[in-house]
Formats: C-alpha cells, structure tokens, sequence
C-alpha cells in the first residue's frame, strides 16, 4: 500500500510506454538506434516433489502434495513414497543496445541459487553464475509501436560450472541435472515474436527455442527447451498495466549421462528429465520514472506433464525493473 502512494506521483509524470510484455518475458522488442536498455529480473521458482509410480500406486490419483517429508537416508529406497522439493532463485541482469533502428543487440547473464530440500531438514544448494548469452533481435516487419515482428538468434555460452559436487551423495558426484548451475553446452536461441498494440489493449505471442549444440566436458548434454507464449494487457491508468499469459514450455531428456551421477532414483536418471508444463502468469507494470519500469508476474502451472525425474511445478514470481538511456 505504502508503494502504491509512492509510486501514484512518478505515474502522474511517466510518459513510458507500458505496452510491453510481462516481467517474465524477455527479447520482445527492439530500441532505437543508438539507446540503451539495462534491466535486473528476479525469478523465483517453487517446486513440490517428484511423482513417483510407487505414490501414484498407493493413492491412486490423489493429491501427492499431502506425502509426508521423510529422513533423507530413507529416500534411497524407492519402495516408499518420498518427497523432494525445491527452489531456484535466479537474479538476471541484462543490457540491449539498438545498433540500428532494425537491428538490437542483447546480452544477457544470471546468477543461481537453487536448493533441494529432500526432507528432515536435509537441504542441498547449488550457487553461482549460470550461462550467458548474447543475442541479435531484427525487426522484420511492423512498425514497433502499433505492430511488429521480432526474430532473433542467440547463442547461449556456458558460463555456469555443471562440475559443483553434490553433499548428498558424499561430494562424489555432481548436481542432479536439474539442479545445475547451466547447460554446459553452446545453445543456439532462436525467438520470434510478434506484438501488436493499441490505445486499449496490446498482446504479443511469441516463440523460443533452446537447441543444444554439442555434449558438454561431462558427456551429455541437456534436451532442448522449447517455450510457446501468449499474452495480453490492458493499460488501467497512465503508467500502469495489467497482464495476463499463458505459456507451454517443452523440455526434452537428457542425452548421455554424467558419469559421476549414478542412477539412483529417477531424480538422477537421464531419461526422466522430460516436462511439458502450461502455466498462466498475472502481472503487472508500473511506470516509475520516465524510461523505468517496474514489472511484476505471478505464475502457477495450469497442467502438467512430467517425468519421474522432474519436479512438480507450485507456484513463481518474476521481478523485473527496466530502464532506457
Ligand atoms: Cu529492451
């Protein structure tokens, strides 16, 4: 509340268009040229446990968020119904620059914090830099305030170590793949996306692939991510926006396997790493100052469809402030 008091006198002043994307949407516009555009994003993800055939038997169809947590050594014996859950927190900053009034640059780096709880107190972290990528987004057509298409490529550089050792298993191994600071590989990112925006409503749809390009120095390399979105917005006063989406993201197996990583359970198994998750996002955008915006996106998953290995999806927030030079 005391926010929004603040914020009503930089809004009466704001000039910034806010007909842009939600905070967690990234490489859906272009700048002019010889502009700047820095921004930070913080994401949070919460995960609840894996499914497991032996739950799924057991409950036959109900809730699996009511599993008890149990002692991490019982864990190993996959005869019992068990339960992980997780956390990643990501801060994401971010720099475009227009090179031509068709042609912006986009380099983007993060940095991760991801935690598993596996029950009884027993946590395992993983922290540090993820990947970075560098990307070139091209108007291809429309006029960038009432329509446009953006296509873009990137390349993602592995930049996060995928060597961090794992307390779990003695410090023996790495990281479950899905607990890995980044890719480890070269991945190619194509994107295009298509907005379009008036007076009273603006949406945007758009698509964006992550293709892995080789095997990582750890012998495997990550399935390929491929995300389909949508959204739509409404301007409610000036320098303010509300936003709704939805979004499918692909994500393939793992091919090949870290050696270190045994096979232990499906959580460590390369072959059930595959998810198919539909989430809806509401959010919203403020004008803070002319040039700087504020975004702010809830997410929950709407369906789901995962493999053994893969985390149930709760809930996320995305925090992004934006700003042009
Ligand atoms: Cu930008």
């Amino acid at each position: 509340m005391r926010m929004f008091t603040l914020l009503i006198p930089a809004l009466v002043f704001s000039s910034f268009s806010l007909a842009q994307a939600p905070a967690s949407v990234t490489g859906d516009h272009i700048h002019s040229k010889g502009s700047w555009m820095f921004g930070y994003r913080y994401m949070f993800m919460d995960m609840d446990g894996h499914k497991t055939p032996n739950i799924r038997k057991v409950h036959d169809g109900h809730d699996h968020g009511e599993m008890h947590q149990e002692d991490p050594h019982e864990e190993i014996d996959h005869s019992k119904p068990h339960k992980h859950t997780m956390t990643m927190q990501m801060h994401m900053l971010e720099a475009m620059y227009g090179v031509t009034d068709d042609l912006t640059l986009m380099a983007m780096t993060n940095f991760l914090q991801n935690t598993m709880d596996h029950g009884a107190g027993f946590k395992t972290r993983n922290e540090g830099l993820g990947d970075t990528s560098l990307s070139a987004l091209y108007r291809l057509y429309g006029d960038c305030h009432q329509e446009s298409l953006i296509g873009g490529l990137g390349i993602s550089f592995p930049t996060g170590d995928i060597t961090q050792s794992d307390n779990y298993h003695s410090g023996k191994s790495h990281h479950p793949y899905h607990m890995a600071l980044g890719s480890g590989t070269f991945d190619l990112l194509p994107s295009l996306t298509y907005t379009q925006n008036d007076e009273s409503i603006f949406w945007g749809v758009q698509g964006t692939g992550a293709i892995r390009l080789d095997d990582n120095t750890e012998g495997y390399k990550f399935g390929d991510k491929y995300v389909a979105q949508s959204w739509i917005g409404v301007p409610l006063a000036k320098g303010v926006s509300v936003t709704g989406r939805i979004a499918g993201t692909f994500q393939g197996d793992v091919r090949g396997r870290d050696r270190t990583i045994s096979a232990t359970g499906a959580m460590w198994d390369p072959k059930q790493q595959e998810s198919s998750v539909l989430e809806a996002g509401l959010g919203a955008q403020f004008g803070v100052s002319k040039g700087l915006r504020l975004g702010v996106e809830l997410t929950a998953p709407l369906a789901e469809d995962i493999d053994y290995g893969v985390h149930e999806r709760k809930w996320g927030v995305t925090l992004g402030l934006l700003g042009t030079l």
